[in-house]
Parts: structure tokens; C-alpha cells; sequence
């Protein structure tokens, strides 16, 4: 399998944590994004122009990160990452659509801030800013019912939080979210993560 890679995107990484959390990386060919001209696209195996994605044996694409996360989940080893069925899975699948969310917000910011002089939005940069904040504070509510629970939600929870002490530390989610920040020092430790933050 081929997975089209940038080794900063978030998205990317939920997807080298699921691989390694199912002992996968060995079947793994890395293939480096174009990022010789960022307003064409950096993929171009996804129509999107986005990474990551993940080309099979059989020359099928897969795009975007949460159908290669449940792909991987579903031929890997060990426990699955995606409750089957029942009020547990559609729990986790929010949780992880919160977090995926989070991260595509952030990183939206991050492109606005990029952008030549005059065409970023300060107006609609508040909006994702806002979005991020309450997400932020939803998981802090949550936190401790993530307990030491390894899933596609708690996963993205954890690279939603790498990012954003990647793109915007000097923002502190840390503060006034105390269970949050107990919880990431947690699973920010386990092999999973600790062999993919973003450098
Ligand atoms: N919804 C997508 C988001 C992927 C995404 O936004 N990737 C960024 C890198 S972090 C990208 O490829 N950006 C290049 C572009 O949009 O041209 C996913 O979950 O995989």
C-alpha cells in the first residue's frame, strides 16, 4: 500500500497512529506529497489534491483520512479502533468528527495566515478560531471519560491537540482545561504518538 504523506499534516498522522496501533507500517510505502506549487494541489493520486491518501494493490485510491483510518483498521491486527455497532460506535464516530474538525479548522487558519496580502479573511479566521475554542472546551468536559481508552475518536483527539501545539501554542489550550491537558500528557506518551509528532 502506498500512502501519499506530509510529514506536518495532521491528517496524516492519525492515520500513521492508526497503522503502527494495528502494526501495519511495515506494508506501508511512503510516497512524499508535491508541494512545489501549494494553490495546484499537493496529491496528485486524490482528486482533492489533498493528503493523505492511500493507493492499494489493486491500483484503488482511498481518500480521505477517515475512510483510510476505518481501511486499516478493518485488515489490521489487535483490538478494532471502531466500535461495531450500537450507541458506543456512533459516540466514538462524533468524537472523532469533532476532532477531525477541530483540526481542519485550525489548519484553514493556518493556510488564511499564508495567504498573499489582503485576500485572508480576519472575519471568518474568528469564525474557525471559535470553533476550535469550543471544541477545546467540549473535550475538556469529556476528558475524563476518556480514561485510557484507545479509539478512532480518542486518536483524534490526541493529533488534533499535536497540531495545535504544533500551529498555535502560543494560543495554550492547557489553560483553564486541566483534565484535558492530564489526559493528552497520557496518551501523548503512548509509542503510537510519541514516534509521530510533528518535528
Ligand atoms: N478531510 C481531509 C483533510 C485533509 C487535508 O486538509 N490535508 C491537507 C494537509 S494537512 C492538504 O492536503 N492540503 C493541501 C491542499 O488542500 O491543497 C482528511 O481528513 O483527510
Amino acid at each position: 500500500m502506498k500512502l501519499c504523506y506530509s510529514a506536518l499534516s495532521p491528517f496524516v498522522r492519525k492515520v500513521r497512529v492508526t497503522a503502527i496501533e494495528h502494526d501495519l507500517m511495515g506494508k506501508i510505502e511512503i510516497v512524499d506529497s508535491d508541494h512545489s506549487d501549494m494553490f495546484k494541489g499537493i496529491n496528485p493520486a486524490n482528486p482533492l489534491g489533498k493528503v493523505p491518501s492511500l493507493t492499494l494493490a489493486n491500483g484503488e485510491t482511498l481518500f480521505d483520512s477517515y475512510v483510510i483510518c476505518e481501511y486499516l483498521d478493518s485488515i489490521g491486527s489487535g483490538p478494532s479502533l471502531f466500535p461495531e455497532k450500537g450507541p458506543e460506535r456512533w459516540k466514538v464516530l462524533t468524537l472523532h468528527a469533532m476532532a477531525n474538525g477541530m483540526t481542519d479548522a485550525a489548519y484553514q487558519r493556518r493556510m488564511d495566515s499564508l495567504m498573499p496580502e489582503g485576500e485572508g479573511s480576519p472575519s471568518w479566521s474568528n469564525r474557525l478560531k471559535l470553533a476550535m475554542e469550543s471544541s477545546l472546551d467540549e473535550m475538556e468536559k469529556q476528558a475524563e471519560g476518556y480514561g485510557d481508552t484507545v479509539n478512532i475518536g480518542t486518536i483524534a483527539v490526541g493529533c488534533a491537540l499535536g497540531y495545535h501545539d504544533f500551529r498555535f501554542s502560543h494560543e495554550q489550550w492547557r489553560n483553564g482545561r486541566p483534565k484535558l491537558a492530564a489526559w493528552y500528557e497520557r496518551f501523548a506518551a503512548r509509542p503510537s504518538m510519541a514516534q509521530t509528532v510533528p518535528a
